[in-house]
């Protein structure tokens, strides 16, 4: 009897475990989101710039924002394989790149397009592979997007590109604030 109770308390102690490892990448990340800005409002948009994403690098490849700016970008991507914009801190990009390998591991990323039907069916059991993120567009080759941001400027930001192996060749733009 004793045995089978110590069983159970490890069954619940490993459920717990497991729950709260989910949980601590939420907790962490609830601060940054605010320190690197927040979804701009459309009708607070202060500035519009065109990003052209190519084959491995972006066009401009240093972005000048002032502190409180809402900006408006139009991402084109021009080049012929699937490119991400990101705007985040460099240590955030580093843990996106995780969730884009796994995301490319399960071919929902594929090098000239984004399985769309495989994501949504995914993420019904991983919300982490739908993708949905309010600082980043991810776009196939010929297409265009949009993201709004409003700027804090409390930390230092580059606008980057995580599908596997293209932050590395430099797929990323400096974000000045001036
Ligand atoms: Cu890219």
């Amino acid at each position: 009897m004793l045995k089978i109770l110590h069983i159970f308390d490890i069954y619940i102690f490993m459920k717990l475990l497991i729950l709260i490892l989910f949980l601590i990448p939420n907790i962490v990340f609830a601060g940054p989101i605010k320190m690197i800005g927040e979804k701009g409002n459309l009708s607070q948009v202060n500035r519009t710039i065109t990003i052209k994403m190519h084959d491995n690098y972006f066009e401009p490849s240093e972005i000048d924002i002032k502190k409180d700016e809402t900006i408006k970008f139009i991402v084109l991507n021009v080049g012929e394989l699937v490119h991400e914009f990101n705007i985040a801190t460099k240590e955030m990009h580093t843990k996106h790149q995780k969730e884009m390998m796994m995301l490319a591991e399960n071919e929902i990323i594929l090098s000239d397009k984004v399985d769309k039907e495989k994501m949504r069916e995914m993420a019904k059991k991983n919300p982490a592979m739908a993708h949905s993120h309010s600082n980043s567009v991810l776009l196939s080759p010929g297409e265009k997007g949009e993201l709004v941001w409003k700027f804090s400027n409390k930390v230092k930001l580059e606008a980057a590109c995580n599908v596997p192996g293209h932050y590395e060749v430099g797929m990323i733009s400096k974000i000045n604030e001036i």
